[in-house]
């Protein structure tokens, strides 16, 4: 079913899974694979029969990082000029939820598109790091500022001066990971943990995930009040009448995505 060629593409009852897919650089995010990626989940967005989508590496690698290779001829200008990964922004505009599964290496950029998807589950041999200030740059796909955020200023300071990496544990006990899972079933607890969003009911999943985005782009007042008016909303959908009808007669609710 897949036509891309450094990712692999498929589709498990409502969940669409995104597998990178160039084992000979461990994952190594070029451009070519970016626009893979980027397409890929968005034409799963679009798709209303999705309602999660799950993005993976290997167990070795997640991603081991931007592609060194292709970046390390590039001047200031062919940077500047073609806005070096800003089309990531597209995956980050995703509305569906998008979850990613890390076992091996997420590395620079690898660490980084981890972080543009709405939660990590890690398997116990993830590592995550911003190694880039060993080879001259700094994080250019959001880390600065999403490990920060997730990971709170010292640590990231930390992380991000000294290049150094952390395994699945520490990961884990600072919240830059919601879960850790043995790695031999990393990807059947993503499709079990992807098939149970998937279950409910789409237009409501993604209210919630604009809720808790919204959190990070505004002031606790704002962010209440744009809480309370797309929970009002909820009230106009066909699937708060039955979600709330199951629970009082005590079964299982049918979502309509209505
Ligand atoms: N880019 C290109 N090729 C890579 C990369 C990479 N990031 N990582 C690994 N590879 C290649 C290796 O070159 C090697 O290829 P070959 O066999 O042809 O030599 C192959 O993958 C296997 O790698 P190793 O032999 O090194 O495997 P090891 O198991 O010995 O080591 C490591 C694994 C530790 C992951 C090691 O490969 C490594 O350190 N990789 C680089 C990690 C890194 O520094 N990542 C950060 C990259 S910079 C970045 O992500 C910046 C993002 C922001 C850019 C924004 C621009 C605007």
């Amino acid at each position: 079913m897949s036509t891309y060629e450094n990712i692999l593409l498929e589709r498990h009852g409502r969940v669409g899974v995104i597998t990178l897919n160039r084992p000979e650089a461990l994952n190594a995010l070029n451009d070519a694979l970016m626009h893979d990626v980027v397409a890929a989940a968005t034409s799963l967005d679009r798709d209303t029969r999705i309602g999660a989508i799950i993005i993976t590496g290997s167990e070795r690698a997640f991603a081991a990082g931007a592609d060194i290779k292709e970046m390390a001829p590039q001047t200031y200008m062919d940077m500047y000029a073609a806005d070096w990964f800003a089309g990531w922004a597209d995956l980050a505009a995703v509305r569906t939820p998008v979850i990613a599964a890390v076992a091996g290496h997420a590395l620079g950029g690898g660490c980084e598109l981890a972080m543009l998807c709405d939660f990590i589950l890690a398997a116990d041999t993830a590592k995550f790091g911003q190694p880039e200030i060993k080879l001259g740059v700094i994080p250019g796909i959001g880390g600065s500022q999403r490990l920060t955020r997730a990971i709170g200023k010292a640590k990231a300071m930390e992380m991000i001066l000294t290049g150094r990496t952390m395994g699945a544990e520490e990961a884990e006990r600072c919240g830059l990971v919601a879960r850790i899972v043995p790695a031999a079933d990393l990807l059947a607890d993503a499709l079990a943990t992807a098939t149970a969003i998937a279950s409910r009911s789409l237009p409501i999943a993604l209210l919630a995930k604009e809720a808790v985005n919204a959190a990070f782009e505004t002031t606790l007042a704002e962010g209440i009040r744009f809480e309370r008016r797309l929970f009002h909303s909820t009230f106009a959908t066909e699937d708060q009448k039955e979600g709330m009808a199951a629970f009082v007669e005590k079964r299982t609710p049918a979502f309509t995505n209505r």
